[in-house]
């Protein structure tokens, strides 16, 4: 299989996890961090380029999970590979620990945004948008920054950033993207939450 690795410390304990089993899997990774522990652990990690073009699985964590599968992801600052491996993924899996759950999605959003010109888009966006201190850049030289006004819907927040020149992507992944939420209860069960992905 081709699997798409998140970054974060769920993925951190999902990589030791998945090394156990000893799988005939080829991975791509969302950040340095996790291609360090992944290769560590003796997985076969692939720059995700040709000949790869799409993927049997990805599995990640999230910020925040909506009632209605949204979710919110970059707390890391890796959402823009994260949402490219997600969406190049058959299926793509979401484990969350019970504090993830929330009744509506709330600021701060994440928000990676181009260097280039990067006054002018922090200017067009507003006071709003603030830049993540002492993150570092993003593997493809993009900046982190968080929207830290109302959110409202998510799907008019997610369309307004879309339309931003600038922001190169957003923290904001639609119900339609997830195939399923694994959510660990602090009673050691897993709920699991359907999302709204269909296979193909
Ligand atoms: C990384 O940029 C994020 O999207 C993470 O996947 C998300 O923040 C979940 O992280 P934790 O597993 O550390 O909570």
């Amino acid at each position: 299989m081709r699997v798409g690795l998140g970054t974060g410390s769920t993925v951190s304990y999902l990589l030791p996890a998945l090394a156990e089993r000893e799988l005939d899997i080829v991975c791509v990774v969302t950040s340095i961090a996790t291609e360090k522990a992944a290769r560590a652990l003796g997985f076969d990690v692939r720059p995700f380029e040709a000949p790869i073009d799409r993927l049997d699985i990805a599995i990640d964590g999230a910020d925040q999970v909506s009632p209605a599968g949204w979710l919110v992801k970059g707390g890391g600052g890796a959402h823009t590979r994260e949402k490219i491996v997600a969406g190049a993924a058959e299926r793509f899996v979401v484990i969350a620990s019970s504090d993830k759950p929330v009744e509506r999605i709330a600021a701060p959003i994440p928000l990676e945004l181009s260097a280039f010109g990067l006054a002018a888009t922090l200017r067009r966006l507003g006071g709003e948008v603030r830049l993540r201190q002492g993150c570092p850049l993003s593997p493809d030289g993009g900046v982190i920054a968080d929207y830290w006004g109302e959110v409202g819907s998510p799907a008019d927040l997610a369309a307004r950033f879309a339309t931003e020149p600038g922001v190169i992507d957003h923290g904001l992944f639609p119900p339609e993207m997830v195939t399923e939420v694994l959510l660990a209860m602090p009673d050691g069960n897993v709920e699991r939450r359907a999302g709204q992905a269909t296979p193909g």
